[in-house]
């Protein structure tokens, strides 16, 4: 293989920033209180709903779940719909606002893939102007420009766990999955990763810090560290504390495939 990563492939809520505490939960609560609704999500809650990907799609599962017919009844998806726009408003407020970070080292790391001319791509469930916003808010108003292929939300049918959001990104970029590296920070994730064969970093956020993942990624960290905080976790299944780096990615794509017998 020439040289690798040739992508690399990011997921953003919880893998760019901690985006489900900083900004969705709280607009999907005020969205409720805008809409006349008495619902309210905790954050126990709310880390058990987030196993359903979607905004839309998690509406509808607690929906469903608190009742049944009205959920099902007709003018339900439009209210949904509704409800869903309101709070993809005041999540892109919020971040305007400056009130969603970056997490440590993303910054740094997406630096240096650009200084070495790796191509970086987003593959996201989240809705297309979330993600706009996020980057503009972060990295300055032309970072959505440093990003070859913006994949995200409803442009597939089916969200993760399914493999297609990669598979549809991948398709757009023109490159095999292993020459490529996916970051990203949930099992539901890890699982449409590693469906689309991609090798895969874990940088494990706030509310998937305990989820079991469905495979073996390259790393499964707790962050991608900084010079101020080391990450910590699995790299190659060995105890591991450091920063992530392209060269670490390297030595640790060289010895898993050393491991596989030269393969992948
Ligand atoms: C993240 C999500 C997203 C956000 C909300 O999953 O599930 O749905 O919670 O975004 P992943 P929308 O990080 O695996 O892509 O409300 O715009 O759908
Ligand atoms: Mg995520």
């Amino acid at each position: 293989m020439t040289s690798w990563p040739r992508a690399l492939l990011w997921d953003v809520d919880g893998t760019l920033a901690e985006t489900e505490g900083q900004g969705h939960l709280p607009a999907f609560n005020q969205a409720f209180i805008d809409d006349g609704l008495d619902w309210h999500w905790d954050t126990t809650l709310y880390g058990r709903l987030l196993t359903t990907t979607g905004g839309k799609e998690r509406l509808q599962r607690w929906w469903r779940q608190i009742d049944p017919q009205a959920a099902d009844a007709p003018g339900a998806a439009e209210r949904i719909a509704r409800l869903h726009a309101r709070k993809t408003t005041l999540y892109v407020q919020r971040v305007g606002q400056g009130r969603v970070a970056l997490r440590p080292g993303v910054e740094r790391l997406i630096h240096e893939a650009r200084a070495a001319g790796i191509t970086q791509a987003i593959a996201t469930t989240t809705t297309p102007d979330n993600v706009t916003a996020l980057l503009r808010a972060t990295l300055g108003e032309g970072a959505t420009g440093w990003f070859s292929v913006i994949g995200a939300g409803d442009v597939v049918p089916n969200k993760k766990p399914a493999p297609d959001i990669y598979r549809w990104v991948l398709d757009r970029l023109g490159l095999p999955a292993a020459d490529c590296l996916a970051i990203e920070d949930s099992a539901a994730g890890a699982a449409a990763a590693l469906a689309a064969g991609l090798p895969l970093l874990v940088t494990r956020s706030l509310y998937t810090a305990g989820e079991a993942l469905p495979g073996t990624p390259l790393a499964d960290l707790d962050g991608l560290g900084d010079d101020s905080a080391a990450a910590g976790g699995l790299l190659c299944g060995q105890p591991w504390r450091g920063v992530v780096t392209l060269d670490v990615l390297r030595q640790a794509r060289a010895q898993g495939s050393a491991e596989a017998g030269g393969h992948g």
